[in-house]
């Protein structure tokens, strides 16, 4: 397996300087939040270098990906958004050699959430909301939120993205529906 350096040069090499700074400071967010939450601190690490890993690649590379390993086709139906995590699981699996599920299930629902979320995914959906170079206006009662509970913070955060996809008239990724149900109304 690839060492930390290793995949922090995989991932410097892979995104243009802002995207790679943003995955640092998701790394070290992940490591606080697995140290307050008694997740595997080296796992963190690992999926919160990883988990945009692919955002910067072509529409044509997520697509054949799609066809080669028959993922649902209704991700078709989306874009970059939705794939860089979904589809992103495949490419990090097949290009850096990473084939741990709790990992990989963690770069996949970076963006959408899941309605079942291991402690560890919970770890990482959160710091790339609330990594220190994040300032929109709901970022300041998600850092006080999910510092009290994690838990807390999937359903805050959750609920937060929806609204602002529907205020934008955007498609909704079923996935992303399903994290509301199941995380929204159980913290109200
Ligand atoms: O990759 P990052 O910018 O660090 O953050 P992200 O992966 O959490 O979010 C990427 C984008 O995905 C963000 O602009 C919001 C958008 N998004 C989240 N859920 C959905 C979505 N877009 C669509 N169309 N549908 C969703 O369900
Ligand atoms: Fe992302
Ligand atoms: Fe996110
Ligand atoms: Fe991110």
């Amino acid at each position: 397996p690839l060492s930390r350096d290793q995949l922090v040069e995989r991932l410097r090499a892979a995104l243009w300087d802002k995207r790679f700074e943003h995955v640092l400071r998701v790394e070290q967010t992940a490591i606080e939040l697995a140290r307050a939450n008694g997740v595997n601190v080296e796992k963190a690490s690992i999926a919160g270098l990883c988990h945009d890993y692919a955002k910067q690649r072509p529409d044509q590379d997520f697509i054949d990906e799609i066809h080669r390993k028959g993922l649902n086709p209704d991700l078709l139906n989306y874009g970059n958004a939705i794939w860089h995590g979904v589809v992103g699981a495949e490419l990090i699996k097949d290009e850096l050699g990473i084939w741990d599920e709790d990992i990989l299930n963690a770069v996949r629902h970076h963006t959408t959430g899941a309605a079942v979320m291991s402690p560890l995914e919970q770890v990482v959906y959160m710091a790339d909301y609330i990594e220190p170079g994040r300032d929109f206006p709901e970022v300041y009662r998600a850092r006080e939120i999910t510092a009290k509970d994690l838990g807390a913070g999937v359903a805050y955060q959750t609920k937060q993205t929806l609204e602002y996809l529907v205020k934008r008239n955007s498609p909704v990724y079923p996935t992303t529906l399903e994290t509301y149900n199941a995380w929204v109304p159980a913290y109200r």
